[in-house]
């Protein structure tokens, strides 16, 4: 009898904690995905995001990282979310831009004048426009929150001072005809290549050099086998996370709510963590021997002038309102 009072007495006390908080959504582990290693800030801002995300849910809603590219490349890890089977995915615009074109435009070389500029339009209405449209577009993606990517210079085995050094060299490009056309027109050969596969290509001769930013260039290891590092600041490419639609569609509203104040958040914090990786990642590659090499940019900022013509000339409006941000 009082065995069976207590079971009542229990049933109740679940009962009334069930009404309290009121679930909205089913329990649920959001996988999340990135190229990058644990420890990067890319990664550390999505990890604090769960963190976030589990305390304000009671432990409804929790998030499992799978750092390091284990989920393969970017563009097999877009189409895993496409289908839901990545929650969410932190990568760059970069190979978004064959998924939703209007993208594009944040892709062009030289299209931001630095990085102030460029921070100052993901944080605006421009930024804010552009994740809708992804949101919007049939890529089955909601756009969540921007990451800064930094600014991606030239990375070789040989040094590299002028266009005619990069002549005939096979430069590593993402996976988007917009980069090779980038990396053509500035004087090299680009070669599209997989994320994973660069190191042992840089190593090997398959190819002469690949670009990216500095916390990019130092954590790959990239810089061990091609320790030149021309500034050439041709890119500055934002990174994004996105949720699954299909994920996305079993939230409540407010839970909806929830992870995008979360996810502003992140994109924020990321901002300092971004900021000392990239000084701690320009002085660790200094330190091993690696040589900057100042190059005349006005070069390829003209040598590119085709290349901004052809991907954006449907938006020149917007690239408009993007030069105007102060
Ligand atoms: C990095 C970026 C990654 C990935 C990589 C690449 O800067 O953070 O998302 O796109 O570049 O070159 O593939």
């Amino acid at each position: 009898m009082k065995f069976r009072k207590s079971l009542v007495g229990l049933a109740l006390a679940i009962g009334s904690l069930t009404m309290m908080s009121a679930p909205a959504s089913a329990n649920m582990t959001l996988k999340a995905a990135d190229v990058h290693p644990e420890g990067y800030p890319n990664v550390v801002a999505m990890e604090h995001l769960g963190q976030k995300l589990e305390a304000a849910t009671n432990g409804r809603i929790t998030l499992k990282m799978f750092p390091g590219a284990i989920l393969g490349d970017e563009k097999a890890m877009i189409e895993q979310t496409q289908v839901g089977a990545i929650d969410i995915l932190r990568t760059s615009l970069g190979p978004v831009g064959p998924v939703v074109p209007e993208v594009n435009v944040f892709n062009m070389p030289f299209v931001f004048r630095d990085e102030a500029h460029m921070r100052a339009v993901i944080d605006g209405e421009i930024g804010d426009e552009l994740l809708a449209k992804i949101t919007a577009s049939p890529a089955k993606l909601v756009a969540l929150g921007w990451m800064d990517g930094g600014t991606r210079n030239l990375y070789t085995k040989k040094p590299v001072k002028t266009q005619a050094d990069l002549q005939g060299m096979k430069i590593r490009m993402m996976g988007n005809p917009l980069f090779v056309d980038t990396m053509n027109a500035m004087g090299g050969n680009g070669i599209s290549m997989g994320f994973g596969e660069l190191y042992s290509a840089l190593q090997t001769g398959v190819v002469d050099g690949a670009e990216n930013n500095p916390p990019t260039y130092f954590t790959q290891n990239h810089f061990t086998v091609a320790p030149y590092y021309s500034l050439t600041g041709h890119l500055m490419i934002p990174e994004i996370f996105v949720m699954s639609k299909i994920t996305w569609d079993k939230l409540s509203a407010d839970d909806q709510a929830l992870i995008k104040k979360l996810a502003r958040e992140a994109q924020m914090e990321q901002r300092e963590l971004w900021d000392a990786k990239v000084a701690e990642s320009v002085a660790a590659v200094k330190k091993a021997g690696v040589e900057f090499i100042e190059v005349d940019k006005k070069v390829f900022y003209d040598a590119t002038a085709p290349v901004r013509e052809k991907y954006g000339k449907d938006y020149a409006e917007l690239i408009k309102r993007i030069e105007a941000v102060k």
